[in-house]
């Protein structure tokens, strides 16, 4: 039987006597650390003395409900990063950027725990993050660091708390699959080089939200129920978690395809994932691995930010279904 590769042999491998590769490495192995914390105290869940009691609903930078758990692994990954080299550290809990290693040469985005509508329910959650490099001398502000385009990324990942604890990685070679092992306490490469189907009969999406939709999107969804009769001439089949993490590792899995639409609602007029920490890393793990991702007209990695908190429609998944998408726009 051969021995599954670890993420500390990959990494090292990938790494080599590259410095900015080896800066890389050290900040991915700081957020899968990280990763494992927040993993035990979701596991834990109610039992964690000071969680359980706290987990109101206050408004957080973006006007999301906030429970207190996100602003938790929000303080688990900022502790971790502190002696890599991470500059600057862009969370969805935080409205300004963080500062953290004044020599740092990269900067970090992350949704410290998404779907975290979800905890209360036993229902995976996980963490995402994106990385940039930084260079003091080339940004007037620390914010013009994360105001750039997606495909500037240099890492992207995220963490999924399931049944089992994975993470998917891209380093823009491939995108990889680690599963933490409980026995010996390392993430192994489980799948390497994944390639998402490009065709798929499977779709998530919100579908209570159909009467906000913008014209495109309700039209594609009719024809998808219209069924083999319909247009799109196959059956649909619909899955939808409402944790994006764990909609997107099925999506790795088996391929599908995730939705979030622009709505008329009041704050959805972009949706409701945030482009810098959700959507980017999201888009550039899917291309890694074959698919796509668009937010309807405009490939998510082509898009420059103006905000950082700012959202985005959001399409991903099999390239085929994904274009599809597109071409109702
Ligand atoms: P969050 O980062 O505040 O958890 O919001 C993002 C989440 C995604 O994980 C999920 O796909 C989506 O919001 C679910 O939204 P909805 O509850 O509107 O279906
Ligand atoms: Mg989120």
């Amino acid at each position: 039987m051969s021995v599954a590769v670890s993420l500390k042999t990959y990494l090292a491998d990938w790494a080599g006597s590259d410095a900015s590769r080896q800066a890389v490495a050290a900040t991915v192995t700081a957020i899968a650390e990280a990763g494992l914390g927040i993993a035990d105290l979701v596991a834990r869940g109610p039992l964690e003395e000071g969680l359980a009691n706290i987990r109101g609903v206050d408004p957080n930078a973006g006007g999301d409900a906030q429970k207190e758990l996100d602003v938790v692994a929000e303080e688990l990954i900022r502790e971790k990063l502190l002696p890599t080299p991470t500059a600057f550290l862009a969370s969805e809990e935080s409205e300004e950027l963080i500062p953290l290693n004044p020599e740092g040469r990269l900067v970090v985005a992350v949704d410290p725990l998404d779907g975290s509508s979800n905890i209360d329910t036993n229902v995976s959650v996980g963490t995402i993050y994106s990385i940039m490099p930084y260079d003091a001398a080339a940004f007037a502000k620390p914010e013009d660091a994360v105001m750039r385009p997606g495909s500037a990324q240099v890492a992207a990942g995220f963490l999924a708390y399931g049944p089992a604890t994975i993470l998917v990685a891209t380093f823009g070679e491939g995108t990889q699959v680690f599963v933490h092992d409980r026995r010996t306490g390392e993430f192994l490469l489980a799948r390497s080089d994944v390639e998402i189907p490009a065709e798929t009969k499977e779709y998530g999406i919100n579908q209570s939200n159909v009467r906000h939709w913008d014209a495109p999107m309700q039209r594609y969804l009719a024809d998808c129920l219209a069924g083999k009769e319909g247009p799109r001439g196959k059956d649909f089949n619909m899955r939808w978690v409402g944790s994006m993490v764990a909609d997107a590792f099925r999506i790795f899995t088996r391929g599908g395809v995730y939705v979030y639409p622009r709505d008329k609602r009041k704050g959805y007029d972009n949706g409701r994932l945030r482009l810098i920490y959700e959507a980017f890393p999201l888009a550039f793990l899917v291309e890694q691995a074959k698919g796509g991702a668009t937010d309807g007209t405009t490939r998510i990695l082509d898009i420059t930010p103006h905000h950082i908190h700012q959202r985005i429609p959001l399409v991903f998944g099999s390239k085929a279904e994904v274009d599809a998408i597109a071409s109702y726009y």
